[in-house]
């Protein structure tokens, strides 16, 4: 069968992740099948993916479900087996229960708990040992993400023949507050398996080379790191971008504007819609910024005969209870808002607890005047650079949290201190009613920065300077 033929081929280039980028859907009929995931990732890699043999390592989704390798658009898929226990321990326990909060500058107070740690490590020789089977002589594995930092280094065990990189998509945190982490050595000691570790900001390719050298002593250079077995490290800062040209193709397609005309006059054809798109998580500051905009109704400041906010939230992490918590926390306070606020038919918020197709997420940016990205913290924030791909000519207005990776790009967006309650409000006010001529510069400017900078620019950087190092170079 193909899936017999896929698990004997050895791949040049293996991506691992988490999650496999694939989702099995149910037909009709009652038979199923794989589809690719919405999302960056595979984009991303797909170039690399035609031009190398590639083979992607991860979770199929669905725990306790034996999937053998197979072959999904040429691509070939490495399923590793996760158990509900692991799924418990390994992924929403260390991965989303200890390290995602305490990576987001401790916005939520993390747990440790030594059996989550336990299962992380268990959970990551895993991964590893699926790596090293089906990565080929001398190839190269791109690891992705903070639920696997073990894997460089078990990796490099099993297989010092390979090119080894590793990618955080997350903030690397300042060193005080990594250190509260009972296993930093050992995480640290994981990342250092790799060849090319990867950032999404200098801040973080600086935070680790400092952590390094002050609990290993080992030798630094600017983004260079020397190990006791005579291999060199770099530390490096790669921002991640989005597929700016067909996010705007889909954006500027006739379907789409029909359907932004739709979204404007189902929402009564207000002056001004405000948008929030983000996943349901507490590191997004959606309460904080939701009550901004209550107070604006409340003040009279913004009349809900004439301006709207359009929040949607994909549902993210349902099991973990703080998650939980959160949800409710925000159904009681847009409640409270539209039952005080609101007008007849016109309620000042619109809420959707949903996940949406990309070409509804296109025409919703399309609609949008003002775009309101306002995370406590955030590695990047791909929905910033989104909106911006979607502008039909130079208008709409960014208003963008300080604390976000896509604010060191995007300095023309309407910075804010997404903690400050008064901040938000009046930037919100500024960005809805500056000139059009100021948008229009500001937008320019942005969107010749994302479309300089996709994500083929993205992992191009990354792979060239991983092919310049490992095994073999004198780097
Ligand atoms: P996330 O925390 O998930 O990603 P983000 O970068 O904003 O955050 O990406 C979210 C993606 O989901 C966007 O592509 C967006 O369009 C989509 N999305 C959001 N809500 C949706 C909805 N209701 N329906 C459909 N699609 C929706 C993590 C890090 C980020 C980093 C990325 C990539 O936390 O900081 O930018 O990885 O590295």
């Amino acid at each position: 069968s193909a899936a017999r033929r896929g698990a004997s081929r050895r791949a040049s280039f293996v991506v691992v992740a988490n999650r496999l980028p694939v989702d099995r859907v149910e037909n009709p009929d009652g038979s199923q099948e794989w589809r690719t995931s919405p999302g960056g990732l595979v984009t991303a890699f797909e170039p690399v993916m035609r031009t190398h043999r590639g083979a992607w390592v991860g979770w199929p989704g669905s725990p306790d479900d034996d999937v053998e390798p197979f072959v999904h658009n040429d691509l070939q898929l490495e399923p590793v087996h996760l158990s509900a226990d692991d799924v418990e321990l390994y992924y929403e326990g260390f991965s989303n229960g200890t390290l995602w909060p305490l990576y987001h500058d401790v916005v939520a107070p993390p747990a440790y708990h030594r059996d989550w740690w336990d299962r992380y490590v268990t959970v990551n020789e895993r991964f590893a040992e699926a790596a090293a089977r089906v990565a080929d002589d001398g190839g190269q594995v791109w690891i992705q993400d903070y639920q696997l930092q073990l894997v460089p280094q078990l990796l490099r065990q099993l297989r010092p023949d390979l090119k080894i990189g590793f990618f955080l998509h997350i903030p690397f945190p300042p060193t005080e507050l990594f250190q509260q982490l009972p296993w930093r050595s050992q995480i640290l000691q994981g990342l250092l398996g790799a060849d090319l570790v990867g950032f999404q900001l200098p801040g973080g390719a600086q935070n680790f080379v400092r952590l390094v050298r002050q609990r290993f002593s080992y030798e630094t250079r600017r983004d260079r790191i020397r190990t006791p077995d005579g291999r060199t490290v770099v530390a490096r800062a790669y921002p991640i971008a989005i597929d700016s040209s067909s996010m705007h193709d889909l954006a500027m397609s006739e379907e789409t504007a029909a359907r932004a005309q739709e979204i404007r006059e189902d929402l009564g054809n207000p002056t001004t819609i405000f948008l929030g798109v983000d996943r349901l998580d507490y590191t997004k500051g959606l309460p904080e910024r939701i009550r901004a905009f209550g107070e604006l109704v409340a003040d009279g400041a913004v009349d809900p005969a004439d301006a709207v906010f359009l929040q949607v939230a994909t549902p993210s992490r349902e099991r973990v209870e703080q998650y939980r918590i959160l949800r409710d926390d925000i159904d009681r306070l847009v409640g409270r808002i539209n039952g005080d606020t609101g007008l007849l038919g016109r309620p000042p918020i619109i809420y959707l607890h949903n996940s949406y197709p990309r070409e509804e997420m296109a025409a919703m940016y399309r609609a949008a005047d003002v775009m309101v990205v306002t995370p406590l913290r955030d590695g990047m924030n791909l929905v910033a650079k989104e909106y911006v791909a979607c502008r039909d000519g130079d208008n709409g207005a960014l208003v963008l949290s300080e604390f976000t990776g896509a604010a060191k790009e995007l300095r023309q967006a309407y910075l804010v201190n997404p903690h400050d309650i008064d901040g938000l409000k009046s930037t919100m006010l500024a960005a809805a009613g500056d000139s059009s001529r100021n948008k229009a510069r500001r937008m320019r400017i942005m969107r010749r920065h994302v479309f300089d900078h996709d994500i083929d620019h993205w992992a191009g950087q990354f792979l060239d300077d991983l092919g310049k190092l490992g095994p073999g170079s004198d780097y």
